[in-house]
């Protein structure tokens, strides 16, 4: 079982994308642990895309990200970190197949809609980084992930 970070960027908020956001995660059976309207610091966003600090677009990505509110979130289950960038498609969103979230509701890079964490170890980077008093999970046992998982 692992944990990833999804946020939905600037425009996937103004867009009212939220909603359609969660529902997707919920009804592939993933339980979502934290979410938090947030409007992060310049610093923060520079940590968290502190891979790209040498490319052209950092700066771009930045300001974009700094633009207005996010919606930052802990998503739960087996194999949720590939299965997540599975759901959002390639980065351009031109390249992501129908039926993912950028294949679905984008046209260009820099517009997006949704972050996810790329690998294991950046979830955790991640979800320290965006939610640093830490993330409770639930036990949901009994309820509905009986229909879910096998055990
Ligand atoms: P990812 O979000 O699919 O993991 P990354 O390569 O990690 O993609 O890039 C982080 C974000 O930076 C992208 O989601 C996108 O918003 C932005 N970005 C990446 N490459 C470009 C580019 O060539 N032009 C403009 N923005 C870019
Ligand atoms: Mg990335």
């Amino acid at each position: 079982m692992e944990r990833t970070f999804i946020m939905v960027k600037p425009d996937g908020v103004q867009r009212g994308l939220v909603g359609e956001i969660i529902k997707r995660f919920e009804q592939r059976g993933f339980q979502l642990l934290a979410m938090e309207m947030m409007y992060p610091t310049r610093e923060l966003l520079e940590e968290h895309y502190s891979e790209h600090k040498d490319k052209s677009f950092f700066k771009d990505i930045i300001d974009f990200m700094h633009s207005g509110p996010v919606v930052g979130m802990v998503w739960y289950g087996h194999s949720v970190v590939k299965t997540a960038r599975k759901m959002l498609g390639e980065t351009n969103p031109l390249n992501s197949a129908p039926g993912t979230i950028r294949g679905d509701f984008g046209i260009v890079t820099g517009r997006n809609i949704c972050h996810g964490s790329d690998s294991v170890e950046s979830a955790e980077r991640e979800i320290k980084l965006w939610f640093p008093k830490g993330v409770a999970i639930y036990d949901n046992k009994n309820t509905r992930q009986q229909w879910i998982y096998e055990n």
